[in-house]
């Protein structure tokens, strides 16, 4: 495990007075930056507690998706599109013609669980293949709490819609929250996309918890002050990917996996403050994507 430190405050300041949202005079925006650079420098801090960009060239980070194939590390995909960053990558395979509990209906990674008190913050990058079947309900990720209750994330990729948009569902504590549409924008467009899932639990009998996922650094579906998960449950394990749940499907619909990261309170002891996925930065980090943060205007709240 990773725990490299990271430290945000100016961002977290940045974030808000860039938000284009907000006109504010030049004058202004120093002061305000500085105010929220002193009220939220005691909370801002995250901590690197998990990452795999396949690059020793094997996906033995993960486990495989119980009696599912284990997705596998490779250099190029089934349509010759590189990796996100580096060398390797994992593929994985949904394949229609075998019966739904054969291993091969689809390989599959999953982390079993990752060390947070109350925050963590997941990213990953995904591409859908130009050979994954133009059919909905392709379950590409679920993340679960290690009961084995209802609650849980699951996302697919509605690819039978004219935009193939990122379909999002959540169950917290028992109830099934209003389902996320897409925004307009497509996941299964054959180009690499961004994920982010930010999870702050609530407090045991209390409703302040939060889940936010963003696309490509735009907000796609917030809960905010709500019970995020049954009491004395914990989120983990973290699924990619799922079943396909309709329609017929070919042998071959690959989707490919590069650069997870998952933040949480448990590396620094910081609590507050990570619900901004623009606000992360590493300068001691491994990799250049992390020593550059999203510009904060690119998260917008709908
Ligand atoms: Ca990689």
């Amino acid at each position: 495990m990773n725990t490299k430190r990271l430290f945000c405050l100016p961002l977290i300041a940045n974030a808000v007075v860039s938000n284009p949202r907000v006109p504010l005079g030049v004058v202004s925006r120093n002061l305000i930056s500085l105010a929220l650079t002193l009220v939220t420098g005691a909370v801002c801090a995250a901590g690197l507690v998990f990452s795999d960009g396949f690059e020793d060239g094997t996906t033995n980070k993960w486990l495989p998706g119980g009696s599912r194939d284990h997705c596998i590390p490779v250099t190029t995909s089934v349509d010759n599109v590189n990796p996100h960053s580096g060398k390797f990558m994992a593929e994985c395979n949904w394949n229609g013609t075998v019966p739904w509990n054969d291993p091969a209906a689809f390989s599959g990674l999953v982390l079993q669980s990752w060390p947070y008190t109350s925050e963590f913050l997941i990213r990953l990058w995904v591409r859908l293949a130009n050979d994954v079947d133009h059919v909905n309900q392709a379950k590409i990720l679920r993340l679960f709490p290690n009961s084995g209750k209802t609650d849980q994330l699951y996302m697919e990729a509605a690819m039978a819609e004219p935009i193939p948009y990122l379909f999002l569902n959540w169950t917290l504590d028992g109830t099934q929250m209003p389902s996320h549409w897409g925004d307009g924008t497509p996941i299964g467009d054959g180009n690499w996309h961004k994920i982010e899932i930010y999870v702050k639990q609530n407090s045991p009998g209390a409703t302040d918890g939060i889940v936010r996922v963003w696309k490509d650094g735009r907000l796609q579906q917030q809960f905010t002050n709500v019970a995020t998960i049954t009491p004395t449950d914990r989120w983990g394990a973290l699924f990619v990917m799922s079943n396909w749940s309709a329609g017929t499907r070919d042998a071959s619909n690959h989707v490919y996996w590069d650069d997870f990261e998952i933040y949480s309170d448990a590396a620094s002891g910081a609590t507050g403050e990570m619900n901004d996925a623009s606000a992360f930065v590493a300068a001691t980090a491994p990799k250049a994507s992390l020593a550059r943060p999203d510009a904060p205007s690119t998260v917008i709240i709908k």
